[in-house]
């Protein structure tokens, strides 16, 4: 793992519960989103402000080896804020997709083509994501994580 420094855990309890029993168990549990079924992966940032490590469960949503990141925060009407992590080093994040972490870099999507056929996978992926973005005037940001060798 090359993002070193102090974990500070999410101030949500079921938020850094889920991260303590994915990584605790190698990615074999809480790898869900509660019964959905549906897969989730675990984000790692560096906070902006503070410096130290931040961890983010988020749904899984991969094609071919990337992942899409989706700054929906159940359609809030604010940004969730690990997206200003990114946007401020977008090297320093890693993607825990089973067993082992590994380092990516983020790409945030701007409006086009590319956004609206990762937007689509998302959906697929997490069909509630389209009524989020329904439920807020923000557009939901998202990030294309490519794995750094
Ligand atoms: N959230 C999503 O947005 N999208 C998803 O697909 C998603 C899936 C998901 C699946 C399972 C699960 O358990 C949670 C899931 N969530 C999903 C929720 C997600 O894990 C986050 O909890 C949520 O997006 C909110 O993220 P947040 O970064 O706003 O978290 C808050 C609660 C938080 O931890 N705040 C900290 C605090 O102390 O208040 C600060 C965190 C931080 O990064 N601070 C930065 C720093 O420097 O340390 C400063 C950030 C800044 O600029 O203010």
């Amino acid at each position: 793992m090359s993002l070193d420094g102090e974990y500070e855990p999410s101030t949500a309890q079921w938020v850094r519960d889920q991260v303590a029993e994915y990584e605790s168990s190698g990615g074999q549990r809480a790898n869900t989103l509660r019964e959905s079924g549906l897969p989730v992966i675990i984000v790692t940032s560096r906070g902006n402000k503070s410096g130290k490590i931040r961890k983010t469960p988020l749904m899984r949503v991969e094609h071919d080896g990337q992942y899409l990141l989706v700054g929906s925060q159940g359609g809030a009407p604010k940004h969730p804020v690990w997206y200003y992590n990114l946007t401020a080093d977008p090297q320093a994040v890693m993607i825990q997709d089973g067993p082992e972490p590994f380092d990516v870099t983020v790409r945030e999507l701007p409006e086009g083509e590319e956004r609206a056929q990762w937007w689509a996978r998302a959906v697929e992926a997490f069909p509630p994501y389209a009524e989020y973005q329904n439920r807020t005037e923000r557009r939901i940001p998202v990030f294309l994580a490519t794995r750094r060798s």
